[in-house]
């Protein structure tokens, strides 16, 4: 039986633009697992509502219902532990428990702020008035107003990756020689990016572009050949 997985979708049900969900896919398909995702929409929360909350993702699994993007690794290693490793060991769980926390207060504000418009544009129309009161409320402003431009966007972005791209001088991956879940939280945040917007926000000279190439690759290139809202490659 494959797992299921509920996965945000878009206007086109088939682009998939959580940066929560990209790390869980990613993962899966690194431990090399049968999966079946569900479109899901920011709306749908009876069709989640036996994971007692209402984000996404959610999967389930040997009968278990699961959700939280870190929790639901954690139970991954652990429910398959002969598959490859998402965490080799302790301290690289806690290790890639602190890159969790940097790309989702670092990178994850930059990237919504700089993408936000092609986003807004992208979710399915039922999403729509929910997605803009529930985040004007989160921001204090309207979406237009909270909005970077794309050159402001990627000069804040560069500069918010200078720990990372410090580290790829040293090692292809942010988990080392190869790649692991570290890797997937950070790559997620571009997916979500790559989803819905055509915006550059990386030089084609940084490290963190060429970091970024490699990852596009992994898994007979799933990230790379996920369906764009905008139908461009970036
Ligand atoms: N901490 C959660 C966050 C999940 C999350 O925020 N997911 C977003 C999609 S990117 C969501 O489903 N939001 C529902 C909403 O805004 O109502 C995780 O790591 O999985």
């Amino acid at each position: 039986m494959p797992i299921e997985m509920f996965d945000l979708a878009g206007a086109d049900p088939e682009v998939r633009f959580s940066p929560f969900c990209w790390r869980i896919r990613m993962a899966m398909a690194h431990k090399g697992l049968d999966v079946r995702t569900v479109p899901w929409r920011f709306v749908e929360k009876q069709a989640i509502s036996e994971s007692g909350q209402g984000a996404v993702p959610v999967i389930l699994d040997k009968g278990r219902v699961l959700h939280d993007s870190w929790a639901i690794a954690l139970y991954l290693e652990e429910a398959y532990p002969d598959r490859p490793k998402l965490f080799s060991g302790t301290q690289a769980r806690g290790l890639s428990n602190i890159l969790r926390f940097w790309t989702q207060t670092a990178l994850h504000p930059v990237i919504l702020k700089t993408i936000i418009n092609d986003l807004f544009a992208a979710i399915a129309p039922g999403d729509k008035a929910y997605f803009r009161s529930s985040r004007e409320a989160r921001f204090g402003m309207p979406l237009e107003k909270f909005a970077f431009s794309p050159e402001s966007g990627a000069a804040v972005l560069e500069k918010a990756l200078g720990p990372f791209r410090a580290a790829l001088d040293s090692q292809d991956f942010a988990c080392g020689s190869k790649p692991a879940f570290g890797d997937y939280i950070v790559f997620g945040a571009f997916m979500w990016a790559r989803a819905v917007s055509p915006i550059e926000l990386l030089d084609r000279q940084d490290p963190v572009y060429e970091w970024r190439e490699r990852m596009l690759d992994l898994h007979a290139g799933l990230g790379r050949n996920a369906k764009l809202a905008h139908g461009l490659t970036v």
